[in-house]
């Protein structure tokens, strides 16, 4: 099966990390395809960054369609576009914080986040939110590392996630912690190894439910609201995504 997986901000560099990871856990058979959109932000940090990269996601997602690919990974912690991108295929579409909060409800009674930035926490705290997941979550903790600094600081951005970890093991209760971004998933072995707790990421985690719901013959349902979108007219610069009715 053939999985693409999206980092939606524009880093070169981290999307080869995200492909990287996502391959070593994938099954034999299943090919990696790790692609980010040509235009947007180097990192998604905010609501601002969100909004502009999902234009890019869908890019991407109309991309991968030409290319018969049977499922979808979108490998940053915002999941950004996720339900518009569901609108443009039928096959499943992953967003890496839903995945990661899936796998988290199975292994624990009450799990802990550890973003990048306390800004970009206040996302994920509206996904919990969203996906109804609030109440498995103790708390939404912040490294306090920029994500790009995730490329370029090597060990100190590496001890810093450790550290926050730790704090969550001791003063969350909780019984997992999940990470909160993508370019945290070449760390998960080593987090794991320091924290001794079980370490959720979403790269990894949103690769084996993709690989789950294709081998189940399961995709994007098109009975209802992830139909594929009205034809019509887009102007501007967005005229390349008109269609006729
Ligand atoms: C992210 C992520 O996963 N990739 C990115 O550019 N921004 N979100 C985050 N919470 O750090």
């Amino acid at each position: 099966m053939k999985i693409r997986v999206i980092n939606p901000n524009t880093t070169a560099s981290m999307t080869e990390k995200i492909g990287e990871a996502a391959s070593r856990i994938a099954a034999p058979g299943t090919q990696i395809i790790a692609s980010n959109p040509h235009s947007g932000p180097v990192s998604i940090e905010c609501h601002f960054d969100e909004a502009i990269s999902a234009v890019g996601v869908l890019e991407e997602v109309r991309a991968g369609e030409l290319e018969q690919t049977d499922a979808y990974i979108l490998a940053c912690f915002g999941d950004p576009g996720l339900l518009a991108a569901r609108e443009l295929t039928r096959a499943p579409v992953i967003g890496i914080a839903e995945a990661a909060f899936h796998m988290a409800t199975l292994i624990s009674t009450r799990f802990s986040i550890v973003t990048t930035l306390g800004r970009t926490g206040i996302i994920a705290e509206h996904l919990l939110q969203s996906y109804g997941f609030a109440h498995h979550c103790r708390r939404v903790r912040a490294a306090e590392i920029p994500v790009l600094d995730l490329e370029s600081s090597g060990d100190q951005a590496l001890d810093r996630i450790i550290d926050e970890c730790l704090r969550a093991k001791a003063e969350d209760n909780i019984g997992a912690i999940v990470l909160g971004c993508g370019g945290m998933a070449d760390l998960t072995a080593q987090i794991r190894d320091a924290v001794g707790l079980p370490i959720i990421e979403g790269v990894t985690a949103a690769v084996k439910l993709a690989e789950s719901l294709v081998s189940l013959g399961l995709g994007t349902s098109k009975h209802g609201d992830l139909d594929f979108p009205r034809a019509k007219t887009f102007t501007g610069q967005f005229n390349h995504l008109s269609s006729a009715n």
